[in-house]
């Protein structure tokens, strides 16, 4: 349903609203943030220049490095006093991109993240059980506020304590379960290990985010918790939750809420702005956020825009499920891979579950690739052929051969039961840190 009259605004009115928004983002930026000032300066633009929302290429990009090196507060716009909230995500290098929020900037996120929740078919009658971890993670308390926001009664269980959650969805009768993707799986996993129908629950949403998951991957969670799987993105430098989501009516592309977040698709190589239906890096400036303004963020999330008329009668572009990051790219023996490619490709194969490791080494100073993946429960076959048939499947799509390719019995693999998955472990010493 939708929430707010702006979200089926014509074009043109939201475009005259990203246009007013901007310029006063850009010179809130200039004027409050010593380091915008100073980046401003460099490329000789000044507030005045930016009247219009097409005027934005001329802004410098911030990036991941940025927040690092202005490290804990130095991109904030407001006074300490003026801050209601702070949220931290941490990068591969431990030093944690800290976020700042004012009473003003929490309502903005509420209502972007109600909005995202009625997208995705929520409403206020309904029970949302929240399995994102609650604390300096975004997940937790974004997904909390909306739910309260809309009107929804929220549990707040966060990550983890899988019996628990079990408990819930039978005897409170959790409409709505909001977890990472793996996480929904490793519930369903335990629902069946329980005997558990998930037909026989009230279960009919799992809002799944946070990480990038592949069409096979939500073709399994959906089918294993018999709901409709709806994708959720955001993150911390821009809000959290709530940047995008896919509307439950066609579950065709992320609505990105362009009223408070502009977007562009950039090629990660030369920066330029790429046409609408192009695959590219994500670019998102915030355009209302008083604490944290940022410009032109590059998120390192592929994706790509798309401005068709959606069936749902929002008007706000949709963006393109995010599989990977642009510091995903794995180089093995000078090839590259996509961890995506290797899900889809082994997803494709109805006995494999979609429980995965993926292990790089450097052995003689040549790469290694070693994929270990878990068959389904109740393939009866055989294992050898099942291999040999994974093999060609993944060769087709990926430039190399796999070094060791290990079929596991259901239940082998580690689950993720709180924060995000992890699946490839890059044992290589002299590999490239992006984070
Ligand atoms: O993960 C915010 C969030 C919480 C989104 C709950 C959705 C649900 P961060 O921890 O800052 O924030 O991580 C942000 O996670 O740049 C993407 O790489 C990845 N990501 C988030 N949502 C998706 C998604 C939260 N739906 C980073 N698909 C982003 C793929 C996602 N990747």
């Amino acid at each position: 349903m939708v929430y707010d009259e702006i979200e089926q605004a014509p074009r043109a009115e939201l475009r005259e609203l990203q246009s007013d928004r901007l310029a006063r983002t850009v010179r809130r930026a200039y004027e409050d943030v010593p380091f915008y000032r100073a980046a401003l300066d460099e490329v000789g633009v000044e507030p005045g220049d930016i009247e219009d929302v097409t005027d934005i290429d001329r802004l410098p990009f911030t990036t991941k490095a940025d927040f690092r090196s202005e490290y804990p507060d130095g991109l904030v716009a407001v006074p300490r006093e003026a801050l209601a909230r702070l949220h931290a995500s941490s990068g591969t290098t431990g030093v944690p991109k800290i976020v700042a929020y004012t009473a003003g900037d929490l309502g903005i996120w509420r209502e972007v993240m109600a909005r995202s929740l009625s997208a995705a078919g929520v409403e206020p009658a309904d029970t949302l059980q929240n399995a994102y971890g609650y604390g300096l993670f975004t997940g937790g308390l974004g997904l909390h506020d909306g739910g309260e926001e809309l009107g929804a009664t929220v549990i707040p269980i966060g990550g983890g304590n899988t019996e628990r959650q079990l408990d819930f969805l039978v005897d409170l009768g959790s409409d709505v379960l909001a977890c990472t993707p793996s996480y929904s799986l490793h519930v369903a996993e335990t629902l069946d290990e329980r005997e558990v129908d998930p037909a026989d629950l009230d279960l009919s949403t799992v809002i799944i985010g946070a990480e990038p998951f592949t069409d096979p991957m939500r073709a399994e969670i959906e089918a294993a918790l018999d709901a409709t799987a709806i994708d959720i993105y955001g993150l911390s430098e821009i809000i959290g939750p709530g940047v995008s989501i896919e509307c439950a009516e066609a579950q065709d592309g992320l609505h990105l809420w362009e009223d408070h977040f502009y977007p562009e698709v950039i090629d990660p190589e030369t920066g330029d702005v790429l046409s609408e239906g192009e695959e590219g890096e994500l670019v998102l400036t915030t355009l209302t956020k008083e604490a944290l303004p940022v410009l032109r963020y590059r998120t390192g999330d592929i994706t790509s825009l798309h401005y068709k008329q959606c069936d749902c009668g929002r008007t706000a572009v949709q963006m393109g499920n995010v599989t990977g990051r642009t510091d995903d790219l794995l180089i093995v023996r000078g090839a590259n891979v996509y961890p995506s490619q290797l899900e889809a490709a082994m997803l494709d194969i109805e006995a494999v579950a979609p429980f995965y490791r993926i292990d790089l080494r450097r052995e003689d100073s040549l790469d290694t690739i070693a994929i270990t993946v878990e068959r389904h429960e109740e393939f009866p076959g055989d294992l050898e052929e099942l291999r040999e048939r994974l093999r060609e499947r993944i060769e087709s799509i990926v430039t190399i051969s796999v070094d060791s390719l290990e079929i596991v019995a259901p239940g082998s693999i580690e689950r993720t039961t709180t924060g995000k998955a992890k699946r490839v472990y890059d044992h290589r010493e002299h590999r490239k840190r992006h984070e």
